[in-house]
This record gives structure tokens, C-alpha cells and sequence, in this order.
């Protein structure tokens, strides 16, 4: 059986939304382990040994365990291709794959330096700045987001939920604690309150317990 290491609000919402599509559609049972990332959890010895990057999620499969969401995401598709959680397509997949490396690689880690600027410098005034400025472009990248969404019928791709859909989620909730009122992102917002609603989704959000909405007001 799977078992998914997650953090509650974390990235690894993405593969633990996905495991519960995959449970709804397939019948297929997972364990979860939630890591208290507030009390870093993820930087004991055991979980260490588990992902040397002390960073949530880690999926571990048949008892090994595969780190990073992009991977993860691979596998779960490969592994159960009927659940369409990537478009079967090959060029719409390669498609779906390079958006999904674009927010891993891009929107997340803009993300991280608002959120943990400790982990970039640990000048305090530096930190202040790295928060500054990266809030900025983390909006300019929802506001990317929210052209994407928009249109989308009533998925990213398609009739099929997808990682992307779910991704996109993560990322928004993410905006609120940055201090980027929602509301000024309606497409997005309405959107994201969509995907929210699929029960498979819903369960997750249910299981971590964090409001969908995380918006705090910048002092
Ligand atoms: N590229 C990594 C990013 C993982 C990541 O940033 N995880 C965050 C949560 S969203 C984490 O565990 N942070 C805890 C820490 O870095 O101390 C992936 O795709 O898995």
C-alpha cells in the first residue's frame, strides 16, 4: 500500500488529493503520515533518512520511498493510467508536464522565499527584502495562473481533473498567506472554490483541516 508523508497546507496536498481521486476511481487504500512541519518534524533523523531534503511530500512505494512532486505525480500517473490524473495524449501530457515542472520549479520556490526567507540568508534585513520582493512576483505568477484558469473547461485539461488542477489550487491558498487578498484574483478564486468541490478533493482538504481561504491581511 502507498503511503504519503504530508504536511498540513504544504505542496504535498498535490499527491494527497491525487491519492483520494485514485481511491474514489480505483478502490486502491493509502496511508497517510502527516509530518508537523511547525515543529520540524521533517528535520528528525528518522525522516531525514526517509528524504535528506527534509521536505515533505515522500511517497513511499513498496517501501521505498520517491521524493519530489514531479516524480511523484509521474508515478501515480503511469501507475494508474485509466484515472487520467495526466491527459493521455502525449503532446497534451508533455504539455501538462511542463506546467506542472513550471510551478514546481518556479511559482513554488517564489513561494518559499516569501514564506521562508530564513532559508536564503540569514541577514534579517535580507530576509525582509527577499519577502518584499517576491511578493510581488508571486503575484504576477497567480495572475499567469489566473489566464490559465479562466478559460479552463471546466479543468486545465479538459473534462478530467488533473495534478495541474489541483496544483493550481495549493498555489492560491499559498497567495493568501503571502498577503494577496483573493478576492482581487475572482477567475482564480472561482476556480479554485470548483476544484475544491470535487468530494475526492474535498476529502483531503477535510483530512488536513486548513481553511481553503488563508488570507491574512499584511500588518
Ligand atoms: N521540489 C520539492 C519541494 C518540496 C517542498 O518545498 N516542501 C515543503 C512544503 S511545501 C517543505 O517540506 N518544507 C519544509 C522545509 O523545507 O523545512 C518537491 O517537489 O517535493
Amino acid at each position: 500500500m502507498h503511503k504519503l508523508y504530508y504536511g498540513i497546507g504544504a505542496c504535498s496536498f498535490v499527491p494527497h488529493a491525487a491519492l483520494e481521486v485514485i481511491r474514489e476511481a480505483t478502490g486502491e487504500a493509502y496511508e497517510t503520515q502527516l509530518v508537523k512541519l511547525n515543529r520540524k518534524e521533517q528535520a528528525t533523523p528518522e525522516f531525514l533518512a526517509l528524504n535528506p531534503n527534509g521536505q515533505v511530500p515522500v511517497l513511499v512505494v513498496d517501501g521505498k520511498p520517491v521524493t519530489q512532486i514531479v516524480a511523484i505525480c509521474d508515478y501515480l500517473d503511469r501507475k494508474y493510467p485509466q484515472v487520467n490524473l495526466m491527459p493521455a495524449d502525449p503532446w497534451r501530457r508533455t504539455e501538462a508536464m511542463s506546467l506542472l515542472a513550471w510551478m514546481n520549479n518556479s511559482v513554488h520556490p517564489t513561494f518559499t522565499h516569501v514564506f521562508m526567507p530564513d532559508k536564503f540568508t540569514d541577514n534579517p534585513e535580507a530576509q525582509a527584502e527577499l519577502k518584499r520582493f517576491n511578493t510581488a512576483g508571486y503575484r504576477a505568477l497567480l495572475e499567469r495562473i489566473q489566464g490559465m484558469v479562466a478559460p479552463a473547461d471546466p479543468w486545465l485539461f479538459g473534462d478530467k481533473l488533473s495534478f495541474l488542477d489541483i496544483y493550481a489550487l495549493v498555489l492560491f491558498r499559498w497567495g493568501g498567506l503571502a498577503g494577496i487578498d483573493p478576492d482581487t484574483l475572482p477567475q482564480y478564486k472561482a476556480f479554485v472554490e470548483r476544484v475544491a468541490k470535487v468530494p475526492a478533493v474535498a476529502t483531503a482538504l477535510a483530512r488536513e483541516g486548513a481553511p481553503l481561504n488563508m488570507y491574512r491581511k499584511p500588518a
